[in-house]
C-alpha cells in the first residue's frame, strides 16, 4: 500500500491538469451518511420515494422535511482532514500554474468550507432550495415544515435544490466537468461506489483521453480495476499522503 500512494502522490505531483471526482464516501468522516451499504442514508428507505420527482410528488412535504432534517444536521458538520486535503492539493496544482478542477456528487458543500474554488457541484446542493416553476433560489431551511412554502416571487412550491434520479445534471456543470475529464493528466476518485451515472462515466472520459487514474475508497467498487492506483482505504488518512511536498 505505501509504495502505491508514493506512487499516486508522483504521479499528482507531475501532473499539469488534475480532476478530483468525490462521492458521499469523503463526507462519512464527517458524520454525514454514506447512500448505499450498511449503515448508509437509504437503509430501509425505498430510494424511489426520496430520490425520484415522482416520490417527491407523492409525498411532497415528507419528502421536503427529510431535507430540512439533513440540512439541519449539516449545521454540526466540519470538514475532515480528506476535505482539506484536497484544497490544499488545489493551491499545490495551481501555484506551479497548473489546472485543478473538483467535480462533486455531494450536496453537502463541504468541500467550500474546507477552501476547495469553484466546486462543480454535480447533485446539486442542499445549502439552497428553489422555486419548481420560475428561476428563484433561496436558503434551504433547516426547521421541518407543516406545509411547503411558497415561492415570495410566484407562489409555486418550492423544492430541494439536488437532482434527483431521471432528472438531468446541471448543463453547464456536467459539460464543465466532461471537458475537465477529457483533458486531465490524472483523475482521482474518492469516496463514491461509482454507480451512478453520468458522474460515474467521468472516469471513463478520462482513461479514453489518455490519463493516469487512482482511486481512493474504502471498497473495492466496479472502477477499481481500470483505474491504474487503485487505494482502499479512509480518504481522510489517504489523502493528506497524496498532497505533494511543497517542493515537488
Ligand atoms: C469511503 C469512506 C471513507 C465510505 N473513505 N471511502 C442504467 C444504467 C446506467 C444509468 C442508468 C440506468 N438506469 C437509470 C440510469 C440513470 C441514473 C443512474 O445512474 N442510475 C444508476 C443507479 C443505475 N442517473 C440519473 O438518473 C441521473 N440523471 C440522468 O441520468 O439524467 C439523464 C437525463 C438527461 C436529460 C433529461 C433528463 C434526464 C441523476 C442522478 C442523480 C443522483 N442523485 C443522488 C441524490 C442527490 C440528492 C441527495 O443527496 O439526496 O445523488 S442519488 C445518490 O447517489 C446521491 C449521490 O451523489 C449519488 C452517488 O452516491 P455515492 O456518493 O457514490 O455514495 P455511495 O453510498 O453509493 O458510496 C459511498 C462510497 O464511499 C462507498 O463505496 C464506500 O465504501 C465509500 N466510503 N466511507 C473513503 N471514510
Ligand atoms: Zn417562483
Amino acid at each position: 500500500m505505501h509504495g502505491r500512494v508514493e506512487e499516486a502522490r508522483a504521479l499528482i505531483a507531475a501532473a499539469r491538469q488534475v480532476v478530483v471526482l468525490t462521492g458521499s464516501g469523503i463526507s462519512a468522516e464527517s458524520g454525514i451518511p454514506t447512500f448505499r451499504g450498511a449503515g448508509g442514508l437509504w437503509k430501509g428507505m425505498r430510494v424511489e420515494d426520496f430520490a425520484t420527482p415522482e416520490g417527491f410528488n407523492r409525498r411532497p412535504l415528507e419528502v421536503w422535511n427529510w431535507y430540512t432534517r439533513r440540512r439541519a444536521e449539516l449545521e454540526d458538520s466540519r470538514p475532515n482532514s480528506g476535505h482539506v486535503a484536497l484544497a490544499e492539493m488545489q493551491r499545490h496544482v495551481e501555484a506551479r500554474g497548473g489546472s485543478f478542477v473538483l467535480a462533486t456528487q455531494n450536496i453537502d458543500g463541504l468541500h467550500q468550507v474546507a477552501g476547495s474554488t469553484g466546486v462543480l457541484e454535480l447533485h446539486g446542493t442542499l445549502r439552497t432550495a428553489r422555486c419548481q416553476a420560475c428561476p428563484r433560489r433561496q436558503p434551504m431551511p433547516a426547521q421541518p415544515a407543516d406545509a411547503l412554502p411558497p415561492c415570495p416571487d410566484c407562489g409555486a412550491p418550492l423544492r430541494p435544490d439536488v437532482v434527483w434520479f431521471g432528472e438531468a445534471l446541471p448543463e453547464d456543470v456536467l459539460i464543465a466537468a466532461t471537458d475537465a475529464a477529457s483533458r486531465c493528466d490524472v483523475f482521482v476518485s474518492v469516496g463514491t461506489s461509482a454507480v451512478v451515472y453520468p458522474a460515474a462515466g467521468l472516469v471513463e472520459w478520462a482513461l479514453s483521453a489518455g490519463a493516469k487514474a487512482v482511486e481512493v475508497n474504502l471498497e473495492p467498487t466496479p472502477i477499481s480495476r481500470l483505474v491504474d492506483v487503485p487505494l482502499h482505504g479512509k480518504a481522510g488518512e489517504i489523502l493528506p499522503q497524496l498532497v505533494p511536498e511543497p517542493s515537488q
